[in-house]
Protein backbone atom coordinates (compact mmCIF):
# COMPACT_ATOMS: atom_id res chain seq x y z
CA UNK A 1 0.00 0.00 0.00
CA UNK A 2 2.62 2.38 1.32
CA UNK A 3 4.56 1.61 -1.86
CA UNK A 4 1.67 2.22 -4.56
CA UNK A 5 1.41 5.73 -2.69
CA UNK A 6 5.10 6.69 -2.95
CA UNK A 7 4.91 5.76 -6.82
CA UNK A 8 1.48 7.32 -7.28
CA UNK A 9 3.28 10.30 -5.05
CA UNK A 10 6.17 10.76 -7.44
CA UNK A 11 4.07 10.59 -10.97
CA UNK A 12 1.87 12.98 -9.53
CA UNK A 13 4.66 15.48 -9.03
CA UNK A 14 6.40 14.66 -12.01
CA UNK A 15 3.03 15.35 -14.09
CA UNK A 16 2.46 18.74 -12.58
CA UNK A 17 6.26 19.62 -13.38
CA UNK A 18 5.24 18.95 -17.10
CA UNK A 19 2.59 20.73 -16.72
CA UNK A 20 3.88 23.80 -15.19
CA UNK A 21 6.85 23.62 -17.51
CA UNK A 22 4.35 23.37 -20.83
CA UNK A 23 2.04 26.15 -19.22
CA UNK A 24 4.91 28.85 -18.15
CA UNK A 25 6.99 28.41 -20.96
CA UNK A 26 5.11 30.31 -24.02
CA UNK A 27 3.91 33.03 -21.31
CA UNK A 28 7.49 34.53 -20.54
CA UNK A 29 8.84 34.89 -24.57
CA UNK A 30 9.09 38.27 -25.53
CA UNK A 31 7.55 39.77 -28.83
CA UNK A 32 9.61 39.57 -31.72
CA UNK A 33 9.52 41.68 -34.96
CA UNK A 34 7.55 40.39 -37.49
CA UNK A 35 7.28 43.74 -39.90
CA UNK A 36 7.97 47.18 -39.87
CA UNK A 37 7.59 50.41 -42.30
CA UNK A 38 10.48 51.01 -43.32
CA UNK A 39 12.20 48.05 -43.32
CA UNK A 40 16.02 47.58 -42.31
CA UNK A 41 17.76 48.89 -45.27
CA UNK A 42 14.88 50.19 -47.11
CA UNK A 43 15.10 52.93 -49.54
CA UNK A 44 11.91 55.23 -49.27
CA UNK A 45 11.41 58.00 -51.87
CA UNK A 46 7.94 58.71 -51.13
CA UNK A 47 6.82 59.38 -47.44
CA UNK A 48 4.68 56.96 -45.48
CA UNK A 49 1.25 57.37 -44.31
CA UNK A 50 2.93 56.22 -41.27
CA UNK A 51 6.14 54.30 -40.00
CA UNK A 52 5.35 51.33 -37.79
CA UNK A 53 6.58 48.08 -36.15
CA UNK A 54 4.65 44.93 -35.90
CA UNK A 55 5.41 42.11 -33.34
CA UNK A 56 4.37 38.56 -33.33
CA UNK A 57 1.78 39.43 -30.51
CA UNK A 58 -0.57 41.98 -28.74
CA UNK A 59 1.80 44.77 -27.27
CA UNK A 60 1.01 45.44 -23.30
CA UNK A 61 -0.54 49.04 -23.08
CA UNK A 62 -1.32 48.31 -18.94
CA UNK A 63 -2.90 51.43 -18.14
CA UNK A 64 -3.69 52.39 -21.56
CA UNK A 65 -1.39 55.81 -21.66
CA UNK A 66 1.24 54.43 -24.11
CA UNK A 67 3.56 54.48 -21.12
CA UNK A 68 6.74 52.54 -22.50
CA UNK A 69 6.17 52.86 -25.88
CA UNK A 70 7.65 55.17 -28.43
CA UNK A 71 8.91 55.63 -31.87
CA UNK A 72 11.60 58.32 -32.33
CA UNK A 73 12.87 58.93 -36.25
CA UNK A 74 16.35 60.73 -36.18
CA UNK A 75 18.58 61.84 -39.53
CA UNK A 76 22.13 61.21 -39.32
CA UNK A 77 22.79 64.73 -37.69
CA UNK A 78 20.79 63.55 -34.35
CA UNK A 79 17.77 65.80 -35.75
CA UNK A 80 13.86 64.71 -34.99
CA UNK A 81 10.87 64.10 -37.09
CA UNK A 82 7.41 63.68 -36.44
CA UNK A 83 5.21 64.74 -33.36
CA UNK A 84 6.48 61.94 -30.99
CA UNK A 85 2.83 60.52 -30.54
CA UNK A 86 2.44 56.93 -31.24
CA UNK A 87 -0.79 54.49 -31.53
CA UNK A 88 -0.97 50.91 -30.24
CA UNK A 89 -3.28 48.54 -32.11
CA UNK A 90 -3.07 44.95 -31.34
CA UNK A 91 0.45 43.71 -32.54
CA UNK A 92 1.87 47.50 -34.08
CA UNK A 93 2.90 50.53 -32.81
CA UNK A 94 2.75 53.45 -35.29
CA UNK A 95 3.68 57.19 -35.45
CA UNK A 96 3.26 59.44 -37.83
CA UNK A 97 6.42 61.97 -39.38
CA UNK A 98 7.31 64.02 -42.21
CA UNK A 99 11.14 63.39 -42.78
CA UNK A 100 13.66 65.91 -43.62
CA UNK A 101 16.60 66.46 -46.38
CA UNK A 102 17.50 63.28 -48.31
CA UNK A 103 19.89 60.87 -46.18
CA UNK A 104 20.84 57.84 -44.01
CA UNK A 105 17.68 58.25 -41.16
CA UNK A 106 16.95 55.70 -38.12
CA UNK A 107 13.54 54.46 -36.39
CA UNK A 108 14.54 54.02 -32.93
CA UNK A 109 11.39 51.62 -31.37
CA UNK A 110 10.41 50.56 -28.05
CA UNK A 111 7.36 48.77 -26.80
CA UNK A 112 6.40 46.38 -23.96
CA UNK A 113 5.77 43.01 -25.24
CA UNK A 114 2.14 40.85 -24.47
CA UNK A 115 5.00 39.22 -20.86
CA UNK A 116 5.46 42.99 -19.85
CA UNK A 117 8.95 42.87 -21.09
CA UNK A 118 9.72 46.04 -22.56
CA UNK A 119 12.42 45.77 -25.84
CA UNK A 120 13.36 47.90 -28.19
CA UNK A 121 15.59 48.47 -31.36
CA UNK A 122 16.67 50.38 -34.61
CA UNK A 123 15.81 50.31 -38.00
CA UNK A 124 18.17 52.05 -40.24
CA UNK A 125 16.90 53.21 -43.81
CA UNK A 126 17.91 56.12 -46.22
CA UNK A 127 15.43 58.58 -47.79
CA UNK A 128 15.79 59.41 -51.14
CA UNK A 129 12.44 62.08 -51.20
CA UNK A 130 11.20 62.34 -55.17
CA UNK A 131 10.40 66.03 -56.10
CA UNK A 132 6.68 65.40 -55.07
CA UNK A 133 8.07 65.45 -51.46
CA UNK A 134 6.88 67.85 -48.74
CA UNK A 135 10.14 67.69 -46.71
CA UNK A 136 9.79 68.93 -42.94
CA UNK A 137 12.71 70.66 -40.72
CA UNK A 138 14.41 68.58 -37.76
CA UNK A 139 13.91 69.47 -33.89
CA UNK A 140 16.94 69.27 -31.84
CA UNK A 141 14.72 67.32 -29.03
CA UNK A 142 12.78 64.31 -29.22
CA UNK A 143 9.24 65.73 -29.88
CA UNK A 144 6.48 65.07 -26.52
CA UNK A 145 3.07 64.36 -27.70
CA UNK A 146 0.62 65.90 -26.10
CA UNK A 147 2.78 68.39 -24.16
CA UNK A 148 4.31 65.48 -22.01
CA UNK A 149 8.11 64.85 -22.27
CA UNK A 150 9.36 61.65 -24.01
CA UNK A 151 12.24 61.49 -22.25
CA UNK A 152 10.95 61.15 -19.06
CA UNK A 153 8.92 57.71 -20.08
CA UNK A 154 11.69 56.83 -21.68
CA UNK A 155 14.01 53.61 -19.76
CA UNK A 156 17.95 54.46 -19.90
CA UNK A 157 19.52 54.74 -23.33
CA UNK A 158 22.54 52.83 -24.21
CA UNK A 159 24.56 56.00 -23.45
CA UNK A 160 23.26 56.04 -20.16
CA UNK A 161 22.66 52.56 -19.19
CA UNK A 162 25.99 51.35 -17.05
CA UNK A 163 28.70 50.15 -19.25
CA UNK A 164 26.91 50.96 -22.30
CA UNK A 165 24.94 47.42 -22.27
CA UNK A 166 22.44 47.40 -24.86
CA UNK A 167 19.23 46.54 -24.57
CA UNK A 168 19.69 43.85 -26.81
CA UNK A 169 22.00 41.84 -24.63
CA UNK A 170 20.36 42.26 -21.98
CA UNK A 171 16.78 41.45 -23.53
CA UNK A 172 18.44 38.22 -24.79
CA UNK A 173 20.73 37.14 -22.03
CA UNK A 174 19.77 38.12 -18.45
CA UNK A 175 16.03 38.22 -18.54
CA UNK A 176 15.80 34.87 -20.09
CA UNK A 177 17.83 33.52 -17.88
CA UNK A 178 15.49 35.55 -15.01
CA UNK A 179 12.42 34.12 -16.79
CA UNK A 180 13.72 29.64 -16.73
CA UNK A 181 14.98 30.47 -12.81
CA UNK A 182 11.24 31.62 -12.05
CA UNK A 183 9.81 29.17 -14.15
CA UNK A 184 12.22 26.59 -12.74
CA UNK A 185 11.69 27.52 -9.32
CA UNK A 186 7.93 27.64 -9.71
CA UNK A 187 7.93 24.11 -11.20
CA UNK A 188 9.90 22.88 -8.12
CA UNK A 189 8.01 24.58 -5.18
CA UNK A 190 5.08 23.37 -6.83
CA UNK A 191 6.40 19.78 -6.77
CA UNK A 192 7.63 20.40 -3.40
CA UNK A 193 3.55 21.29 -2.11
CA UNK A 194 2.52 18.39 -4.11
CA UNK A 195 4.90 15.77 -2.62
CA UNK A 196 3.79 17.45 1.33
CA UNK A 197 -0.09 17.47 0.04
CA UNK A 198 0.50 13.43 -0.58
CA UNK A 199 2.70 12.53 2.56
CA UNK A 200 -0.01 14.27 4.45
CA UNK A 201 -3.01 12.11 2.76
CA UNK A 202 -0.85 8.70 3.55
CA UNK A 203 -0.62 9.80 7.03
CA UNK A 204 -4.05 10.76 7.39
CA UNK A 205 -5.72 7.49 5.51
CA UNK A 206 -2.85 5.25 7.65
CA UNK A 207 -4.11 6.34 10.52
CA UNK A 208 -7.90 6.41 9.58
CA UNK A 209 -7.13 2.58 8.23
CU1 LIG B 1 10.03 38.76 -21.97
Amino acid sequence: MRRVIRVGAAFSAATIAALVLLVAAPAYAHNYLVDSTPTEGETLTVMPDEFSVTTNDTLLDLAGDGGGFAIQILDSNGGYYGDGCVSIRDESLSTMAALGDAGDYRMLWQLVSADGHTISDEINFTWQPDADQVLSEAMDAPPACGGGSLEESTPPTASEAPEGSDTDTSESGVNVDAETAVVVGGAIALVLIAGVAIFLISVKRKNES
